[in-house]
């Protein structure tokens, strides 16, 4: 029996296999990601803090995007037979450069699964019910075309049922589920309907790319880095232009936090079309592109609070200063610096990032109490703090991504008002819990920490940091 995880790793490894065929700068990217792993690898003893290098190297997450709860439910049911399930609720419909869909992401919830192979699928549903990009005709029309089409062949769907219900699957099943699963996310062959695909265009780009054709595939796939400046710089050096800047976070010298991202801009691949008048002719279009990442700690809601208003501030003084101003990274740190905490200590003793905790192997042996308050108990050396990864994404910077891979504005209405859509909602559209990233993370943090305050006979702590 192929369990989960190595199915889940598996497919990882054969999608990249694919879309590095396919897309040559991919490959370019990986290499100079690796590149940039090594050397950070061999000069930073302390590399491996944020997952084990043989994580990291592995480590990628996709993106995919489809058009109708039914389609968004058959992907999750291929997912859960990789052992992901969808997390965290991003709505970008409302962000600059507005796009018609909302969105989860499908990953490991479980830390030992983490570790075993992070592989996530960052998901995107198309709104076709909103009244700001669709009027009530087009959206009937759309309905009508995403009903008619088939993404995932039922063979497919019968053994990632299985998977789920058994926990794996047999090799041959396994290689025969592998296969079907990568050729579902494969850019399809099909001629594009030329006259159908243009009027969803003048909406949106990515209404045209999910709603023009009959089928989906993976739009990028997304290696770690450790050092993402170093690898925007050598990038540039090899001829590939990244866009303008590294969304997130900036960099400065205080601890990682989060999620920084940068890509490259998609590029032509020749497509075929049928013409209104019926004839097939060859044309391009731009559709996959490619994206690195830097991660960073995880932040609790006071973290992100700050992380928000930071990043809200950073665009009031650049709005401020005009064009020709200074660079966004540089206004970012300087308030960074000053507004953020400094040290992996401060973000735990602060409650601004997540940590797991453990005794500390060298705690006070006199005959002290331990205070009752973690900055005290982590300034004693009672306990010992190792950070959380963010394993989740930035609703922004996924707006970004999406922002600059479209070609045109597009058109919203923003007189009418959108339909409702919050997490709950997509929970009943996948047909499974969209998790909240929050909770997952406060949990793991949690149980650490009762269990390090109980190991160490903490009571006082215990009561007030532990409450149950
Ligand atoms: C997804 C864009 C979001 C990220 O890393 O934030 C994303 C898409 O283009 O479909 O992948
Ligand atoms: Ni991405």
């Amino acid at each position: 029996m192929i369990p989960a995880w190595r199915l889940r790793a598996a497919f990882a490894r054969r999608l990249s296999g694919m879309y590095g065929a396919e897309v040559p700068a991919y490959t370019t990217l990986l290499e100079v990601a690796g590149e940039v792993n090594d050397e950070v690898a061999r000069r930073d003893p302390d590399a491996g803090r944020l997952g084990a290098l043989a994580r990291v190297t592995a480590e990628r997450h996709g993106a995919i995007r489809v058009g109708t709860p039914r389609e968004l439910r058959q992907a999750a049911q291929i997912f859960a037979a990789l052992g992901m399930r969808p997390v965290g609720f991003y709505d970008l419909r409302d962000a600059a450069g507005a796009v018609p869909v909302v969105s989860t992401a499908f990953r490991p919830v479980e830390p030992e699964e983490l570790a075993r192979n992070p592989f996530r699928v960052f998901t995107s549903l198309l709104t076709t019910a909103d009244r700001r990009f669709f009027d009530a005709g087009l959206q009937s029309r759309l309905e009508a075309f995403l009903d008619r089409r088939t993404l995932f062949p039922p063979e497919l769907l019968t053994l990632a049922e299985r998977a789920e219900r058994e926990r794996g699957l047999e090799p041959d099943e396994a290689e025969r589920f592998l296969t079907l699963a990568v050729a579902a996310f494969e850019l399809s062959p099909e001629p594009v309907d030329r006259a159908w695909y243009t009027e969803l265009a003048r909406i949106s780009a990515v209404a045209a790319d999910i709603g023009g054709v009959t089928s989906t595939h993976i739009n990028h796939l997304t290696p770690r880095v450790l050092d993402i400046d170093a690898l925007y710089q050598r990038m540039a050096d090899r001829g590939i232009t990244m866009i303008d800047e590294i969304q997130g976070p900036p960099r400065w010298d205080g601890p990682d936090v989060l999620l920084r991202q940068t890509s490259f801009r998609a590029l032509d691949e020749a497509r075929t079309f049928r013409e209104p008048d019926g004839s097939v002719t060859t044309g391009a279009l731009r559709v996959r592109f490619g994206e690195v990442e830097a991660r960073g700690i995880a932040l609790s809601p006071a973290g992100r609070a700050r992380y928000d208003a930071l990043t809200t501030e950073t665009d009031r003084r650049l709005a401020a200063s005009g064009p020709g101003g200074p660079a966004r990274q540089d206004v970012a740190r300087a308030l960074w610096e000053a507004g953020f905490p400094r040290s992996e200590h401060r973000l735990a003793a602060e409650g601004i990032g997540y940590f797991t905790y453990e005794p500390a192997p060298t705690r006070p042996r006199d005959r002290r109490r331990p205070p009752a308050d973690l900055a005290g108990l982590l300034a004693q050396g009672w306990l010992t703090a190792h950070p959380i990864v963010y394993e989740d994404f930035l609703p922004r910077s996924a707006a970004g991504i999406f922002r600059s891979n479209l070609t045109g504005q597009g058109t919203r209405d923003a007189a009418r008002t959108g339909t409702p859509y919050d997490g709950h909602r997509l929970s009943e559209a996948v047909g499974r819990p969209v998790h909240d990233p929050f909770e997952i993370y406060a949990a793991q943090q949690d149980a650490s920490l009762r269990h390090a305050l109980e190991a160490l006979g903490a009571d006082d702590a215990l009561r007030t940091l532990c409450p149950s």
